[in-house]
C-alpha cells in the first residue's frame, strides 16, 4: 500500500531486466520438474512471461492479510446483485444480493428480506431478477462518502437501496409511473435525489394505449427519488417525476459545481419509431436512426423541485409528476441536438462540461454548462420540437468536439485534465487531453468495450490510478466454457507514463455494465451486529429478539411462535414440536459477539434458509403442510462441532 503501482512498476522493470540478463537467452526450465512457488527467475522462463507481464503481476498481487486500495462496486447485471471487487487484487469480496433470492446470506428467505423482495413486485408479479445497469455510490459535495448504494432495474423499473455498513440492501422502490428504466440510478452531488429515468416510452401509470397512439400517448418520464440521508431511505411521498417526451430516454449525470441543480440526459429515437416489421413498417432499428441529431435533455432540477413543492403536479400511479406542459412552461426541460445515436453522457469535475459519446459518431461532443444555462435563461431557442420543448443551438452549446474513433460510448476522468472514453466498435479506451480535446493515447481492450470506471473517475477529485475497462465479448481471453462466455474486466493503470494493462477477469454471471470505485478507507463497514438481536432491514432491536434463557415455544392465535437461540454449537430449543397444518413463526437470534461467528439455519423440505451473522435476529414464517420428521441445523461451519449444531422439527400428524 505505501508503493505507488508507478513505483512498483520500476522495481518490475529493473527487477525484470536483471533476471532476463541473469538467465541467459532462452535458459529452458528442466523439463518434468516444476518451479512453480520457487525461483523468480525460473518461474519466469517456465511460464514464458515478459517484462510487461511481470509488472503487471507485481501491480496486483496481494499479499495474504494485506487489503486492497479501492473497493469496485460492480452492477452484477441480469444476476441481480452486486458484485464487489478488490482493486488492484481484483479480488472478489462479496455478492451483495439485492433483486435476486440469494441463499448464502438467507437474502429473500426470511419474513424481511421477503418483504423487501415483494415491493419490487411489478403489474401484480413478484420479480426475482434483474437487469441491472448502473450503480452510484452515494455523495457528499459529489464526492462518493461511502455510506449508500444505490442501483436501479433496467427490465422492471425499480430504484434498490444498500448499506455500506453491511453491505445489505435495505429497501426496494418501484413506481408504475415508468415501464423501464435505464438513466439509473445516479445521484444529485449530496444525494438528495436518486434519479431513474425511463428508456422505453410508454403510457404513463401503467395503462393501456394503442401503439398507433405512440406519439400522443406514450410518454418517458424522469423520476427523483427523494433520499432521507438520516433515515438511509427513500421517501417515496417526498419524490416526483418530469414528464418526458416519447423519445428514448438514455443515459443521464447530475451536474456538479458549475452545473449543480441541472441534471443532463441523452435520447434516441428522436424519429418516435415503434417498430411493426410484420405489419409493414420499418423496423424499430432503422426507423429510430434516420435523424442526424438526437436530443440531450438539459433539466434544473432544484427549480423542478420548487415548482413539486408549489403543488404544479398531477399524482399518476402515486407519483407526483410535473406534467410536460408545466415543465415547458415553468423553464424545466430545454433540449440541445446531440450527434446521432448517442449514448453516454458524462460531466467532468469541475462540472463545466458535458461529454457526449455518440454511437454511431466518431466523435465526443463537449457541450459547456455554462453555455446551455445561458442560452436557457436568456430564452435564446433555436426552435421548438413538436411538443413544443425549447431547443438549443448546438453550436451555441458546445465547446466542441474531440475526434475518438468508431464508437464512442462512456467517459470517465483523472483529475489531471484527462478524459478516457471507452471506444465500443474499435474495442480500445482512448485517453484524450479535456483542455485542448485532442486524442492522446489508445489501449486495446478484449473486447468491445461498455463502461469503464475510473477511481472516483465521475465525482469532483477523480484518483487516476486505476481504470476498469468492463468489455462485452471475451472470445479466446479464457479457457472455454461453452457458447455462453463471461464478459472480461480487465484493469488498466494509469500511473505510468502510458495506460498498462494489470490484470484480466471473467465475469461469469451476468452483464453488469457500469460499477463505481471507492477508495477503501472511506467505507466504514461493521464486523458484528450491535445489540445482539439487532434486525438488519429494521434497523434497532427486533420486537421478536431473544437473548439466552428466554428461549420459548408458544402457540398463539396465528399458529407456533418458536423464540430461539444460536450459539456455538447449539440451537435452544433443539426440538420443535408443531402440528400438520400448523403455522410456524420463528424468531431466531444470534446470541454471539464475536468477529466472523456466523450460523445458518435451515430447516429440510420447508424452503428456509437464515443466514444469522453475530449479534442479527431472524423472522421467518411457514407452514408445517406435512406431518414428519425434518432436521434443522447449522449451514456455516462455525466449530469443531459445527455437525452436531442441529435439531428436529417434529411435525405430528393431525
Ligand atoms: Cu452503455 Cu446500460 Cu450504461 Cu450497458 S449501458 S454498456
Amino acid at each position: 500500500m505505501n508503493d505507488s503501482p508507478r513505483s512498483i512498476r520500476l522495481l518490475a522493470f529493473a527487477t525484470c531486466a536483471a533476471l532476463a540478463a541473469s538467465c541467459g537467452e532462452g535458459s529452458p526450465a528442466s523439463a518434468g520438474a516444476s518451479s512453480i512457488g520457487g525461483d523468480a527467475r525460473t518461474i519466469i522462463a517456465e511460464r514464458n512471461l515478459n517484462e510487461a507481464d511481470v509488472s503487471a503481476a507485481l501491480s496486483t498481487y496481494t499479499p495474504t492479510g494485506r487489503h486492497d486500495e479501492y473497493y469496485t462496486f460492480a452492477s452484477g447485471g441480469h444476476a441481480g446483485n452486486i458484485i464487489v471487487i478488490g482493486v488492484p487484487s481484483m479480488r472478489i469480496l462479496k455478492y451483495i444480493a439485492v433483486f435476486t433470492p440469494e441463499p448464502w446470506q438467507g437474502y429473500g428467505y426470511g419474513d424481511e428480506s421477503g418483504d423487501l423482495l415483494k415491493a419490487g413486485s411489478r403489474a401484480g408479479n413478484l420479480i426475482t431478477w434483474a437487469d441491472q445497469h448502473h450503480p452510484a455510490l452515494s455523495e457528499s459535495g459529489g464526492e462518493y462518502d461511502g455510506r449508500w448504494l444505490f442501483i436501479g432495474d433496467k427490465a422492471n423499473p425499480r430504484m434498490a437501496v444498500i448499506d455500506l455498513r453491511d453491505f445489505m440492501t435495505k429497501q426496494i422502490v418501484t413506481s408504475e409511473l415508468l415501464q423501464s428504466d435505464h438513466g439509473a440510478a445516479f445521484v444529485t452531488p449530496d444525494t438528495d435525489y436518486v434519479i431513474e429515468t425511463s428508456q422505453y416510452p410508454a403510457p404513463l401509470g401503467g395503462k393501456y394505449a394503442p401503439i398507433e397512439s405512440y406519439d400522443a400517448e406514450y410518454r418517458g418520464a424522469m423520476v427523483f427519488w427523494k433520499f432521507d440521508k438520516q433515515k438511509g431511505r427513500i421517501i417515496p411521498e417526498q419524490s416526483f417525476a418530469i414528464e418526458l417526451p416519447p423519445y428514448m430516454q438514455d443515459l443521464a449525470d447530475a451536474g456538479k459545481r458549475v452545473s449543480d441543480g441541472w441534471v443532463f440526459c441523452n435520447s434516441i429515437n428522436t424519429e418516435r419509431a415503434w417498430g411493426g416489421t410484420m405489419e409493414g413498417k420499418p423496423s424499430l432499428e432503422s426507423g429510430s436512426t434516420q435523424n442526424d441529431m438526437d436530443y440531450l435533455h438539459c433539466i434544473p432540477w432544484k427549480k423542478a423541485e420548487q415548482v413539486a413543492a408549489a403543488g404544479k403536479t398531477e399524482t399518476i400511479a402515486g407519483m407526483r409528476t410535473i406534467r410536460l406542459q408545466t415543465a415547458i412552461d415553468e423553464g424545466l426541460l430545454f433540449l440541445v441536438p446531440e450527434p446521432k445515436s448517442p449514448h453516454g453522457v458524462d460531466i467532468t469535475p469541475d462540472g463545466e462540461d458535458i461529454v457526449v459519446g455518440g454511437k454511431l459518431d466518431t466523435h465526443c461532443t463537449v457541450y459547456s454548462a455554462t453555455k446551455i444555462k445561458d442560452l436557457a435563461e436568456q430564452k435564446k431557442f433555436a426552435g421548438r420540437d413538436p411538443y413544443g420543448v425549447p431547443v438549443l443551438d448546438f453550436k451555441q452549446s458546445i465547446r466542441g468536439q474531440c475526434e475518438i474513433g468508431l464508437g464512442p460510448l462512456h467517459t470517465q476522468f483523472d483529475g489531471q485534465g484527462n478524459a478516457y472514453t471507452s471506444v465500443f466498435i474499435e474495442s480500445v479506451v482512448a485517453k484524450w487531453s479535456l483542455k485542448d480535446l485532442k486524442l492522446i493515447e489508445k489501449i486495446d481492450s478484449h473486447f468491445n468495450i461498455g463502461h469503464l470506471c475510473a477511481a472516483e473517475g465521475d465525482t469532483v477529485s477523480p484518483d487516476g490510478k486505476y481504470l476498469l475497462a468492463m468489455n462485452k465479448w471475451a472470445l479466446d481471453r479464457f479457457a472455454p466454457v461453452g457458447p455462453l462466455l463471461p464478459q472480461n474486466f480487465q484493469l488498466v493503470g494509469l500511473a505510468g507514463q502510458k495506460m498498462t494493462r494489470l490484470y484480466d477477469m471473467p465475469l461469469p454471471l451476468g452483464e453488469p455494465h457500469y460499477a463505481q470505485m471507492i477508495k477503501a478507507d472511506k467505507l466504514k463497514p461493521i464486523e458484528v451486529y450491535t445489540p445482539i438481536g439487532t434486525n438488519p432491514f429494521h434497523e434497532g432491536v427486533d420486537p421478536n429478539a431473544v437473548t439466552a434463557g428466554k428461549e420459548r415455544i408458544e402457540r398463539k392465535d396465528d399458529g407456533v411462535h418458536v423464540w430461539m437461540t444460536a450459539v456455538r454449537s447449539h440451537f435452544t430449543p433443539d426440538i420443535v414440536r408443531v402440528k400438520e397444518g400448523d403455522v410456524v413463526h420463528l424468531h431466531v437470534t444470534n446470541v454471539e459477539q464475536a468477529h466472523d461467528a456466523t450460523h445458518g439455519l435451515a430447516i429440510g423440505s420447508h424452503n428456509v434458509n437464515l443466514s444469522l451473522e453475530p449479534g442479527k435476529h431472524c423472522n421467518v414464517t411457514f407452514t408445517a403442510k406435512r406431518a414428519g420428521v425434518y432436521p434443522f441445523y447449522c449451514t456455516e461451519v462455525c466449530s469443531a462441532l459445527h455437525l452436531e449444531m442441529a435439531g428436529y422439527l417434529l411435525v405430528e400428524p393431525r
